[in-house]
């Protein structure tokens, strides 16, 4: 038991309703025990909590001077000062120049208006003369009350509400507020502290000590130790929220776990032009080494050649020598429509022919683009494809409000676009009904003809397709206005362990 434990204890003993104020307490103990009124009342928390004894707190409020305060106690007020200069040069009075010598700017700026009001003074002209014959320096004398009681703590009560507020509006004095703790006997109170067993030991069980001791009683409202665990980045809890809704309306996600596509994939197959120029190293990021693909399947690779350089389909293509170089660069794909590519082409080449199918994909796609707020040169694309015959842009529009419904956004519009492989295509944007305005928030389109028929697909097959990104609404939903807090080595990871679950219903 501790020596301020036993002297507390040991206060409460001569009868079972003596009490103390922790305050007066403390205030009685001889300075050198070098205990503070915390001490006291951090002690009698920790007994309490073993009911040794009972607190009840009470809260009072008093005025504390200032560093102003103590120099106006000590000099008197500015006002004061300015009377006593003034009187002192007589009938000429001073003007506004003089004062502040005599007393000092700053006493002459607060002391002339305050002698004015209380017409201790007068202006003649730009003289100020002494009207009073003699004054009493009220401020210094309240603030002397004050300062005045044996505890200055306890001066809550001497000056009067509305001046103790003046000289606080004067910034002489502060506000200060104590709470102490009235301490009486607890259901456990005794004069020795006897410390509580926290655990029943074995040795205790052997030598029976266990029905004499006195054991802590277990806190069950305690909160265990946060357990650790792995967290979410909330992009990727945004992407299982996408995954889900996209599952739920019958999409099966495509294979995106290879960045590096041949520009043959990430833009011939999708009769991207080559003089187009998302093509050029401006917008693209082509790979040194590997720089050329190894393989294209050869009579694909053919007709997609023709499509481009004569057309079909009823289409005209681009009239263009096809260069073979271009077709075979390696890139970090600039869109996962690249490996809708890829599946569409399997869909119409596999056993069987082929089968209507939904697919989305969501994952990463890489474009030199200059960064800001909002853009870096990656993001993840979420893309879903609908191939089935006699799909109409009505399916499209259906299906996009379907999906944007299930994220939250019920109002779309649709805006006539241009993309080299949908015709025709469509900017989507919806009313964000957190950021209350029209927001751009993807793009979609039916791929062209000049894209399908080269893969084999049968001629009535239609595919709607349509994009949107992963870091926009991720953004959106948990409030982040800077794409680098949300992506990359500036997140703050306490940020991504308390980012709330996803929800979008
Ligand atoms: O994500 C975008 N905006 C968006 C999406 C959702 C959202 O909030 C959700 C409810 C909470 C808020 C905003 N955009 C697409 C629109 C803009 O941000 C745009 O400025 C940036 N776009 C990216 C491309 O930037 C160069 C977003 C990205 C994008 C654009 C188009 C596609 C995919 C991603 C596509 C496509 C497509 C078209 C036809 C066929 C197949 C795919």
């Amino acid at each position: 038991m501790s020596a301020i434990e036993g002297q507390i204890l040991n206060q409460l003993a001569i009868s079972k309703d003596s009490s103390f104020n922790t305050y007066e307490f403390a205030s009685n103990l001889p300075p050198d025990y070098g205990v503070s009124h915390e001490n006291i009342v951090g002690t009698s928390k920790s007994l309490a909590g073993d009911g040794y004894v009972i607190m009840k707190s009470s809260k009072i409020d008093y005025w504390e001077l200032t560093d102003e305060g103590r120099t106006v106690l000590r000099e008197g007020s500015q006002e004061a000062k300015c009377f006593k200069a003034i009187k002192a040069s007589g009938e000429g009075g001073l003007d506004r120049k003089d004062l502040e010598e005599a007393v000092g700017k700053g006493a002459a700026k607060v002391g002339m208006g305050n002698c004015m009001k209380n017409k201790w003074i007068a202006k003649e002209g730009d003289k100020m003369k002494a009207k009073a014959t003699d004054i009493e320096d009220i401020v210094q004398i309240q603030l002397s009350k004050l300062s005045g009681c044996a505890n200055p703590e306890d001066n809550g009560a001497v000056l009067p509400g509305k001046d103790a507020s003046l000289l606080k509006k004067r910034k002489l004095v502060v506000g200060k507020s104590r709470t102490s703790y009235d301490v009486t006997r607890g259901p456990e109170y005794a004069e020795e502290r006897v410390k509580k067993a926290a655990d029943l030991t074995k040795e205790m069980i052997d030598s029976g000590a266990w029905e004499t001791t006195k054991f802590k009683a277990y806190n069950f409202k305690t909160v265990g130790e946060k357990v650790g665990g792995g967290y979410l980045h909330p992009l990727l809890k945004v992407r299982a929220e996408f995954r889900k809704i996209l599952c739920q309306m019958g999409f099966e996600e495509m294979p995106t776990n290879k960045w590096v596509e041949s520009s043959f994939w990430n833009f011939d197959t999708l009769f991207q032009p080559q003089s187009h120029p998302a093509r050029d190293a401006h917008d693209t990021f082509f790979i040194k080494d590997p720089a050329q693909t190894v393989s294209v399947p050869k009579d694909y690779y053919s007709r997609v050649v023709k499509m481009h350089e004569e057309g079909g389909s009823g289409s005209i293509g681009y009239r263009y020598n096809f260069k073979p170089s271009d077709a075979r660069k390696n890139l970090l794909r600039t869109h996962t429509t690249a490996v809708s590519s890829q599946m569409l082409y399997k869909l119409a080449n596999q056993e069987g022919g082929f089968q209507p199918r939904r697919y989305f994909s969501i994952d990463r796609v890489f474009r030199n683009e200059s960064m800001d707020a909002t853009h870096l040169c990656e993001f993840h694309q979420v893309e879903g494809l609908v191939a089935d015959y006699n799909l109409s842009l009505g399916d499209l529009i259906g299906t996009i409000e379907t999906f944007f419904k299930k994220i939250g956004i019920t109002q779309l519009r649709f805006k006539p676009a241009f993309n080299p492989y949908t015709e025709p295509s469509m900017e989507i944007f919806g009313y964000h009904p957190d950021l209350k305005k029209w927001t751009e928030i993807g793009n979609s389109g039916m791929f062209r003809p000049e894209m399908l028929a080269p893969m084999g697909l049968p001629p009535n097959v239609r595919v709607i397709a349509w994009g949107l990104s992963l870091e926009r609404p991720t953004m959106i939903k948990y409030r982040i206005k800077n794409i680098r807090d949300l992506f990359g080595h500036k997140v703050e990871l306490a940020r991504t362990k308390t980012a709330p679950v996803c929800r979008f219903d």
